[in-house]
């Protein structure tokens, strides 16, 4: 038996005090909980911002197949992403971001270049704070490769750019007339050019493509070259 029973306002006096207490410590739990959550996001994002950055512009006459590489490299560095065929051509330039362990890399791509007038103003314009120039080219298109080696030239003339490295994409390479790697680089002079630039030379292609399953109507895939070329990119890029 209570020998101290408690009265009916002792009693709703003890209940509240208790309720009280018990909602003020979780409180305290969800508040210090919701720091450390904003913390934990601050860290992640003062991550991202501390990775440092690189520009690489990527430039080619229309319809050489820079967005289509793009799509690709963008499949095998992000999961989520898939495109459709075929790709539109680009209107102005689109920039898309890419990542590996060491930086983000901020890829810049030109479209509808056609003339050699065009390549050098685009080559000048976009060459300012540029880690990497990535010059795609049709290597199925034989009669443009001139035009290509003539504005190469001027490039690599031009002071203002002489500390970019360029990386040329030798694309195409499943047409059955498309030039090999070493022919394009005959073609442009590759060897002479590279005495007073660092400038290298890849093969690559984004065709064909598999087919769809039925019902599917975007790509999740990229030919093996692409990794190989974008891997070739990042390595120019930080170098
Ligand atoms: N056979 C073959 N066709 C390709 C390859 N890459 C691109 N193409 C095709 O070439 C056409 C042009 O490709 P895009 O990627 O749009 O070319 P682009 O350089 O972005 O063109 P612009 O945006 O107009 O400057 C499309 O029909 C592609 O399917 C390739 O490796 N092989
Ligand atoms: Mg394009």
């Amino acid at each position: 038996m209570n020998k101290y029973p408690l009265t009916e306002s002792q009693k709703t006096f003890l209940w509240v005090s208790c309720t009280c207490v018990g909602m003020y410590v979780a409180y305290r739990y969800w508040k210090k909980r919701k720091l450390k959550t904003i913390n934990e996001r601050f860290g992640e994002i003062s991550k991202l911002l501390s990775k440092p950055q690189k520009r690489v512009v990527l430039l080619g006459l229309k319809g050489a197949g820079k967005t289509l590489l793009v799509n690709q490299m963008t499949v095998s560095n992000n999961n989520d992403f898939s495109y459709t065929m075929p790709p539109q051509p680009t209107k102005g330039s689109l920039i898309t971001r890419l990542k590996n362990d060491l930086c983000y890399y901020n890829i810049w791509e030109v479209g509808g270049i056609d003339t050699l007038d065009d390549v050098i103003t685009y080559w000048t314009m976009f060459s300012y704070d540029v880690d990497l120039m990535v010059f795609v080219i049709d290597s199925n298109d034989t009669d443009k490769l001139s035009v290509i080696a003539s504005s190469l030239k001027q490039f690599i003339n031009n002071p203002q750019l002489s500390k970019t490295p360029i990386l040329i994409v030798a694309n195409k390479q499943d047409c059955p007339n498309a030039l090999k790697p070493e022919q394009v680089e005959q073609a442009l002079d590759l060897l002479s050019l590279s005495h007073k630039h660092k400038i290298e030379l890849i093969g690559c292609q984004t065709e064909p493509l598999p087919c769809l399953s039925e019902g599917e109507t975007n790509y999740k895939w990229c030919h093996s070259s692409v990794v190989l070329v974008m891997k070739k990119m990042f390595s120019m890029a930080i170098s």
